[in-house]
């Protein structure tokens, strides 16, 4: 960690910030969780997200891009190689997702358990922790609510989650958040809401935060509106 981090600080970060209302996709997860516990998988969140992550990454390829140290090429991943921060009792550790385009949100499931498994065991190979090319540090299940992650290079990207909370916040009649012309015209309720905040930093030297910001409008489209997700997945 001393090296990789070392190496990572070398590099301009750019950190980008969002609220993203998690009501729909707490329900999408219950209605997931009770077709798959009959069949012994634990369904997290984190499956969603990085299935939510891997669509707007096609659309993005060059933030699943590796840069070279002189910076004169960026070379782009066909594959969606996604890491997942994990804390171990030994400390940090990124196994690695693989192919998750590919993938069903049942098969990231299946994969990230065997993950979990084999790091709280301390049996992840140097296959299952190498060939990143995207993370995601999901913080909020130790209890933040906003990190500002390191991009670890050659990635050029990476996300952290903050802690899902219940918070008031003025809906519409639909319960979705209200504009701010509908609190203005009166129209709005206040009533709680499922928030979680994600922020995305990025490696500023070959990324802008215009296309940053435009991944992340895209990955909450899908998070706070899970049948998009499933309409796209393949
Ligand atoms: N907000 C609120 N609750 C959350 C949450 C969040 N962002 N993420 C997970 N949870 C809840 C889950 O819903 C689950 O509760 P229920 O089963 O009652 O619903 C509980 O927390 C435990 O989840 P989990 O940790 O088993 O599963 P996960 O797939 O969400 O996360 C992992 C797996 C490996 C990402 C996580 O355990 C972990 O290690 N996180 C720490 C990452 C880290 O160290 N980052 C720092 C990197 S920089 O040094």
């Amino acid at each position: 960690m001393a090296k990789s981090m070392t190496a990572s600080l070398q590099v301009q970060h750019l950190t980008y910030g969002e609220e993203v209302d998690f009501t729909k996709i707490r329900k999408f997860r219950k209605e997931l969780q009770a077709a798959l516990g009959p069949k012994g998988i634990k369904l997290s969140y984190m499956p969603m997200i990085l299935k939510a992550t891997s669509l707007a990454l096609l659309q993005f390829p060059m933030l699943n891009a590796h840069v070279s140290h002189d910076l004169t090429e960026m070379i782009y991943k066909g594959d969606h190689n996604l890491g997942v921060a994990m804390d171990t009792p030994s400390g940090l550790i990124v196994p690695v997702i693989k192919r998750v385009q590919q993938k069903s949100i049942i098969d990231i499931a299946y994969d990230l358990q065997d993950l979990q498994v084999a790091s709280s065991a301390g049996k992840l190979t140097e296959e299952q922790l190498s060939g990143g090319t995207f993370s995601l540090s999901n913080i909020g299940s130790i209890g933040g609510t906003f990190m500002v992650p390191v991009v670890t290079s050659p990635n050029v990207a990476i996300g952290a989650l903050g802690r899902i909370q219940m918070v008031p916040s003025y809906v519409d009649e639909r319960g979705e958040r209200a504009s701010v012309d509908m609190i203005d015209r009166g129209q709005a309720k206040v009533a709680p809401l499922s928030l979680m905040t994600v922020s995305w930093s990025a490696d500023h030297r070959v990324v802008d935060g215009a296309t940053v910001g435009k991944f992340s409008n895209l990955w909450k489209s899908y998070i706070e509106n899970p049948s998009l997700l499933a309409m796209n997945m393949r």
